[in-house]
Parts: structure tokens; C-alpha cells; sequence
């Protein structure tokens, strides 16, 4: 199993990778300046991506979601025999690492704390909550400035600062390269690699920052849904399995901004644009399904319980 995936609301084209990264991508300066791409997609010239900021590489590969699916089933089934039901409600602690550059990146507490309230409000539905344990400051403009995925810079920022266990959220905030919004790790990355586990966002697409149209804390919300298991809506397209949930109906492609309607695979359902995991505006995605909030129940049992 690869042991550096990533997401994020980014999508760089043909940038997936061995690694199956995935992340978010800030749309570029003037995100409207983006263009409508053929199948109804707007994409940036320079990042060919919705939500611009939400990492490198868009999704995994068919192949390697099939692998992933294939072994958080077997682990599922051992813990069944143990456990029945799941359990109600899980409390996830929260180690929140601010990275600065002087005083660049110095973000308020009452950022932290809206961005923690607006992920209890997408979350409350699946029985997840998330519970702020620290949060701390760390000035080191190496890491601040323009870090990325998959480099020597995330890794000394992650190895210096995670803490807690599996089931520790731990989120760090920096100017992100590459336009990215943010990216994150699977929770089958875990085992492997325990101190890469984690989320990274763009200082500023916590809410009441700057980042205009992403501004509103969905970036987290977006890439703590990878975190918990769940793939981009539009993972695998119209065909195969997709997003491994029943009820998020199948989207060739991402969506950008909020358009009043698309619907790109000729299967039930329009396109899922108000879902936190595909790319558009914050404003937009407000939900999560019923099988969404199985998926990351599931995958919390296999890999983080
Ligand atoms: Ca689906
Ligand atoms: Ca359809
Ligand atoms: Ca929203
Ligand atoms: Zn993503």
C-alpha cells in the first residue's frame, strides 16, 4: 500500500502519481478567470483544477482505491466479530500546528475555534465531533512558505510537531505551495507511515480569512473527509466503483464554483456539487450522505478505533 497518499481540493492534470497523491488547489489570482472546460467544468488555465488549493495529484488510481477498499473490508470483518454495533458517538482530539513566518501565518485563536464549529456541524450527522486539545505556534518560514506534499519540508514540520494516535486529528496551517488549499492523508496510511497521518491547510481558508469563495472552513471539512476514508465524488468517474459509496451519485468530473446544475455521467442522479467532497466553493458544499457517514464509520473501525 503506498504509503503517501494525499488529498486535497487540488487537482493537478496528470499529475497522478505512484503515490496516488490527492490535494486541493487555490484557484489561480482571479479564479474568475477560470474557464469553462468542456463537460461544464470551469478549470484555471494554470491548475486545470476547481478547487485550486487542494493539493497535487486529484485522486487515487481505480486500481489503488480497489486495494484500499479491499483491505479495510478485511480488517472490518475481524472486527465484527468482536464489536457488532459501532459504537455511538467518537470524540477525535485535535492537535492544531500553526506554522508562522514572523508574524505571516499568525492566525487568531477565533479562527481555530470557528474552524473546530464548523466541523462539528458537517460531522454531527455521522456521529464524529472534534474536540480542540492544543494548539501551538511554530515559527519556521522553510516550513511556512510555499510547503507542499510529499517533501523533505512536511516531513521534518510533521515528524517535529504530531502527536496523539491514530485517532488524533492532527491539522497544520502554512502559506501553501502550488496554490494548493490543502491536502491529507488516508487512513490506511496510518500503519505505515504514523507521523505523515494528518491534514494541512492554507492559513487562509480557515473561516473569516482571505481566501475569497474558500473562506468559510470547508477546506478542513473537505480534506478531514479524506482523513476519515471518503474519496473525491467525482473518484473513477461515471464507471467501476467510484467513491465506494452507494448514495453520492457518479461525476465525470469536479465541480467549480456553484453551478445551478450538472449532471456529466449518464447514470441515476445529478452531479453531487453541495457535497463537501467534491471542489466547489465553500459556500456550496454543505453535506455529507448516509453513505458517506457509513464509509467514514467503516473506515474509522478498520484503521482508527
Ligand atoms: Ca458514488
Ligand atoms: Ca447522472
Ligand atoms: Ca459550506
Ligand atoms: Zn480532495
Amino acid at each position: 500500500m503506498s504509503s503517501s497518499e494525499r488529498f486535497g481540493r487540488a487537482v493537478k492534470l496528470g499529475a497522478v502519481s505512484a503515490l496516488s497523491l490527492v490535494a486541493l488547489v487555490v484557484p489561480a489570482a482571479g479564479a474568475g478567470g477560470a474557464v469553462a472546460a468542456p463537460g461544464g467544468d470551469c478549470f484555471t488555465p494554470a491548475h486545470a483544477a476547481d478547487r485550486s488549493k487542494d493539493g497535487h495529484a486529484d485522486s487515487v488510481s481505480p486500481a489503488e482505491a480497489a486495494r484500499i477498499e479491499a483491505d479495510m473490508q478485511s480488517k472490518l470483518a475481524g472486527k465484527r466479530t468482536a464489536r457488532v454495533a459501532q459504537a455511538a458517538a467518537v470524540s477525535i482530539p485535535v492537535y492544531f500546528h500553526v506554522i508562522t513566518s514572523g508574524s505571516a501565518g499568525n492566525l487568531p485563536a477565533t479562527a481555530i475555534s470557528k474552524q473546530i464549529s464548523v466541523l462539528n456541524s458537517a460531522y454531527a450527522p455521522s456521529g464524529f465531533s472534534f474536540s480542540l486539545v492544543s494548539t501551538d505556534y511554530t515559527n519556521n518560514s522553510t516550513w511556512y512558505n510555499g510547503i507542499t506534499d510529499g517533501t523533505s519540508a512536511e516531513r521534518n514540520m510533521k515528524n517535529a510537531l504530531r502527536k496523539g494516535g491514530a485517532n488524533a486529528l492532527n491539522i497544520y496551517t502554512a502559506k501553501l505551495g502550488d496554490d494548493l488549499l490543502g491536502w491529507a492523508t488516508f487512513p490506511s496510511n496510518y500503519k505505515s507511515q504514523p507521523k505523515l497521518d494528518g491534514v494541512v491547510l492554507l492559513d487562509e481558508s480557515l473561516p473569516g480569512r482571505s481566501a475569497t469563495n474558500y473562506n468559510e472552513g470547508d477546506t478542513a471539512t473537505h480534506e478531514v473527509g479524506h482523513w476519515m476514508g471518503l474519496y473525491h465524488t467525482f473518484q473513477g468517474g461515471c464507471s467501476g466503483s467510484g467513491d465506494y459509496v452507494s448514495d453520492t451519485p457518479a461525476e465525470a468530473t469536479a465541480t467549480s464554483g456553484c453551478p445551478a446544475s450538472k449532471d456529466t455521467c449518464s447514470s441515476t442522479g445529478v452531479d453531487p456539487v453541495h457535497n463537501f467532497m467534491d471542489y466547489s466553493y465553500d459556500s456550496c458544499m454543505y453535506e455529507f450522505t448516509a453513505g458517506q457517514n457509513t464509509r467514514m464509520q467503516n473506515a474509522w473501525s478498520a484503521y482508527r478505533a
